[in-house]
């Protein structure tokens, strides 16, 4: 394979002497460090003039960096705007929150050609560049629409919604003709992939083949499109050994001694509507309510780091969390206990990983979500002779193959009550069995095999014969 390259919003640019956070970016600088590879994308920063277009490059531990900053304009509609306030919510069937804004969409597709031409100065031709998520789905075309003749891949890290919900974005099928400039589009599940090809059949008209293929002609060239589904995993071992040790440190026992002899609820993720955040407080309020021999023997801790306060529908999600939270604490604390612990900002990783440890029940229930890596470090940081039950949501992509999970829907508070009691009084011996078959398959999908099988796919497909000149302007694809 030629040298990687990795495109995506936010690059985790290295800090000396810091641990890379998540398990995704871990996995992304271990095949960029394999193929000698360049991760590009924006630096972070937003400059209060008009952006210069420069480059900032550094290399570390055998991996470039380009880097390029946003300005506030295209910060707040490409960003803010059109990705985190438009696609984001249509992308998760949200649809009554979707705000389109035509000044955002124009941003969108700005930023996206001015990436690819920073971009396509530092390519080689036998490149291979894989693009990440939702804010860059037309970057793709927009090489291609500069010449671009590589192997390019698009992974989508969010669900894919069938055409029955897309086609409500304005411009859905031009978004959709700009997934025909790559070579493979990855989903996370059967279920996104399954919205994908609907999306392809009804919102484009287009065939799909025996082998989950879809081809166009572009500029008189025919492209083929492998549709895929990659599920995304974790550094399965990694995370088990800092959980082991995250046991004993301040944290956990500061934590522990806390509890007493109570059981713990535990839930981490962004403070995001996606999330379900308030409607697990109503389950676990429906556990008190109906099971009131937990009483005073649980506590919930739920870590909600803040994200995206810029966007109006977040700032209210914290609102009507802090009332909820207070409300279930003012019904049912005693002098000595407090049902609900509501940390709303970020917890350091090991810490984290510490309290999935102590936790009895891991309790992840979004309303939707492309995989869900809580679930699965959740699983990852138990204790093998004592491992806690993980309680998920049928909507996050990580139910398809977490077999030993309970599985709940989440807009079913007293459903919820109902798994939160049968996990927190499971036998050992089913609570064993349910972890070991889940572990099992974490220990086989992590996240590096993810990118090499989605790698793997990508340098399988065969590139069109006459390479096109140029991707003219995706309106001109037909069947
Ligand atoms: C997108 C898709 C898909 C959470 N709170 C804290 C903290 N976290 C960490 C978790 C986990 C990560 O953040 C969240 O990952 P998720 O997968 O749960 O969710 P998204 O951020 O929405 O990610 C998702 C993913 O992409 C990968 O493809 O699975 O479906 O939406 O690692 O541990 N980390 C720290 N403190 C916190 O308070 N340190």
């Amino acid at each position: 394979m030629g040298r990687l390259v990795v495109v995506s919003n936010r690059v985790a640019l290295p800090r000396r002497g810091e641990p890379t956070a998540g398990g995704l970016a871990v996995a992304l600088k271990d095949v960029l460090k394999a193929n000698g590879g360049l991760w590009f994308g924006w630096s972070g920063e937003t400059l209060k003039g008009p952006t210069t277009g420069e480059v900032k490059a550094v290399r570390y531990q055998g991996i470039d960096y380009a880097t390029t900053d946003l300005n506030e304009t295209d910060y707040k509609g490409f960003y803010a705007g059109y990705s985190n306030n438009i696609l984001w919510p249509l992308f998760h069937f949200r649809l009554g929150l979707l705000e389109y804004d035509r000044k955002q969409a124009a941003a969108y597709r700005r930023v996206n050609r001015d990436f690819a031409k920073a971009l396509m100065p530092l390519l080689a031709p036998d490149d291979v560049i894989w693009i990440h998520d939702y804010q860059l789905i037309p970057m793709g075309a927009e090489l291609r629409a500069l010449g671009a003749r590589q192997r390019i891949g698009f992974f989508l890290h969010i669900p894919f919604p069938p055409w029955a919900v897309f086609s409500a974005l304005p411009g859905a099928d031009m978004l959709l003709r700009d997934l025909l400039a790559y070579d493979l589009v990855g989903v996370q599940t059967k279920r996104d992939l399954a919205g994908l090809v609907n999306c392809m059949q009804d919102g484009l008209e287009l065939d799909i083949d025996a082998g989950h293929g879809v081809t166009a002609t572009n500029g008189g060239i025919q492209r083929r499109t492998q549709l895929s589904a990659h599920a995304i995993g974790i550094d399965t071992r990694s995370f088990a050994t800092t959980a082991r040790k995250a046991a004993f440190g301040p944290d956990a026992q500061r934590m522990k001694a806390s509890m007493g002899d109570r059981q713990l609820i535990v839930g981490a993720e962004r403070l995001d509507y996606t999330k379900g955040l308030p409607h697990r407080l109503r389950g676990f309020a429906a556990l008190l309510a109906n099971f009131p021999e937990h009483l005073n023997r649980v506590t919930y801790l739920q870590v909600a780091a803040r994200s995206r306060n810029e966007v109006a529908s977040y700032r209210d999600l914290r609102r009507e969390l802090d009332q909820l939270a207070g409300r279930i604490n003012g019904d049912y604390a005693e002098f000595d206990w407090s049902p609900v612990r509501y940390v709303a900002r970020a917890v350091a990783r090991d810490t984290l990983a510490g309290f999935y440890r102590a936790a009895d029940v891991g309790l992840v229930t979004p309303l939707r979500d492309g995989m869900n890596l809580v679930a699965k470090e959740y699983v990852a940081a138990q204790d093998p002779t004592n491992p806690g039950v993980l309680i998920l949501s049928s909507f996050a992509g990580a139910a398809e193959t977490m077999d030993g999970a309970l599985l709940v829907n989440p807009l079913d508070p007293e459903a919820m009550a109902e798994q939160l009691d049968r996990a927190l009084k499971m036998p050992l011996e089913e609570r064993r069995d349910r972890w070991s078959s889940m572990m099992r398959g974490l220990e086989e999908q992590t996240a590096s095999r993810w990118a090499e099988n989605f790698l793997a796919e990508l340098e399988e497909q065969t590139l069109p014969a006459e390479p096109p000149a140029a991707w003219t302007a995706p309106a001109a694809v037909r069947n």
